[in-house]
C-alpha cells in the first residue's frame, strides 16, 4: 500500500503533483489554518507531513500519530518542531536550508534600508496626498545605509550573505557576533569583523538580527540591549518573533532610544502587537524573507523530495538531503 502523507499548508501544484506519484496525498489548497486537534485528526494514521512554520509538531501531537515517520518542514528554522520529541520516537526532522539563503538576504538588506530611509513612511505621507502641500528640505530624513556600520547578530549562511551585500556593495563596515566566531577565510570573504555583543550593540548603526530562535535566544534584544544602541540606529529582524522583547521595542522606539526598526516576524505571530502598529518609525511585514517565486518553489521542492527519501521512495530512497535529526535513518 502506498503511504500516506498530510501536505498541511497550500503548496505549489507541481509540488502536489511529485508527492501524488509517491503517495496518497491530501493537501490543503484552500490554505485552510486547522486548529491543533484537527491537524492531529488529519494526521493520524498518515505516515509522512510536508508542514510549515504554523503548525506545532510537538510530543502530543506525535503520540497520537503513531504511524507518522516524517515531518519535512518547509523552512530553514523549525522551531515548531520538538526536535528531541520526533528524534526520540523515530521521526525523522527535515528542513531546507541554503535554497533560501541569498534571497532571504535581500529581503534583510531591503527591510534595513526601508527602515533606515523611511520609506513605507513616507509612501504613507504621500497615499494622504500631502506632498505638495507640507514638502520640506528636512522632512523624512534617516540615517545613510552606505558607508555605516553594518551590525549582524548570527553570522549563519544568511548573515553571511547580508554581511557580502553590506561589505562589497555598500561599503559598510560589517561587525557580526555569534556563538562561536567564523574561520578567518570566512570572515575575509564576507567582509566581516568579530565583536563581543556589547560592541556590537554600541557601535552598529544598523543592526541585523539572524540568528535562530531558541530557548538561549528568547528575547536576545530587551531593554538593557536597546538602552545600549545609538539613538539614531536601526533594528531589523527577519529572524523570529521572540528574539526581540516587543514591548521593550514599542517602549524604545517610542521614547526615541532607537531611531527606528524593521520587522518581519512577531512574538505570537500571527498578531502583532498594536503597540507596534501605532507607531510611524518601523515597517511591518508579514514574515515574508523567503518569499520570492522561484525561492518558495525552490523551498517546497526540496521538502517534497526529503519527504519522498524519507519515506523510502524515488531516486533518493532512505537519503533525503537534509535531515535534522539524522541519527534517526541510522
Ligand atoms: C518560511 C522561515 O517561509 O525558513 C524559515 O525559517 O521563516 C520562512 O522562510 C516559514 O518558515 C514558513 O514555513
Amino acid at each position: 500500500m502506498q503511504p500516506s502523507v498530510l501536505v498541511t499548508r497550500a503548496t505549489f501544484p507541481d509540488i502536489a503533483d511529485r508527492l501524488r506519484r509517491y503517495f496518497a496525498v491530501e493537501d490543503n489548497p484552500d490554505d485552510t489554518i486547522w486548529p491543533q486537534p484537527e491537524l492531529i485528526r488529519r494526521l493520524q494514521g498518515r505516515q509522512g507531513a510536508m508542514t510549515t512554520g504554523s503548525e506545532r509538531i510537538d510530543a502530543t501531537l506525535l503520540d497520537a500519530c503513531p504511524q507518522l515517520r516524517a515531518v519535512c518542514n518547509v523552512g530553514v528554522g523549525y522551531n515548531n518542531v520538538d526536535v528531541a520529541a520526533c528524534t526520540a520516537r523515530g521521526v525523522l526532522l527535515t528542513n531546507t536550508p541554503d535554497v533560501l539563503t541569498e534571497t532571504t538576504a535581500d529581503f534583510g538588506f531591503a527591510l534595513m534600508m526601508a527602515t533606515a530611509r523611511r520609506v513605507t513612511e513616507s509612501e504613507r505621507f504621500l497615499r494622504r496626498g500631502e506632498w505638495i502641500k507640507t514638502g520640506r528640505f528636512d522632512q523624512f530624513l534617516g540615517p545613510d545605509v552606505h558607508g555605516a556600520t553594518l551590525g549582524i547578530l548570527g553570522m549563519g549562511r544568511i548573515g553571511q550573505a547580508i554581511a557580502r551585500r553590506g561589505a562589497l556593495g555598500f561599503r559598510m563596515q560589517v561587525i557580526y557576533h555569534n556563538r562561536s566566531r567564523l574561520d578567518l577565510a570566512v570572515e575575509a570573504a564576507c567582509g566581516a569583523r568579530y565583536v563581543d555583543k556589547q560592541t556590537l550593540l554600541a557601535q552598529a548603526d544598523h543592526l541585523v538580527l539572524v540568528v535562530p530562535y531558541s530557548a538561549g535566544s528568547h528575547h536576545a534584544i530587551g531593554a538593557a540591549e536597546l538602552a545600549r544602541m545609538k539613538p539614531t540606529a536601526t533594528l531589523t529582524n527577519i529572524a523570529r518573533g521572540g528574539i526581540v522583547d516587543d514591548a521593550a521595542l514599542a517602549q524604545a522606539l517610542r521614547e526615541g532610544r532607537i531611531a527606528a526598526a524593521g520587522l518581519d516576524v512577531f512574538e505570537g505571530e500571527p498578531k502583532v502587537p498594536p503597540a507596534l502598529l501605532e507607531l510611524p518609525n518601523v515597517v511591518l511585514t508579514p514574515h515574508i524573507g523567503s518569499a520570492s517565486v522561484a525561492t518558495r518553489h525552490a523551498m517546497a521542492a526540496l521538502t517534497a523530495d526529503n519527504l519522498i527519501a524519507a519515506l523510502g521512495c524515488g531516486p533518493n530512497a532512505g537519503k533525503p538531503q537534509t535531515p535534522v535529526n539524522p541519527e534517526v535513518l541510522k
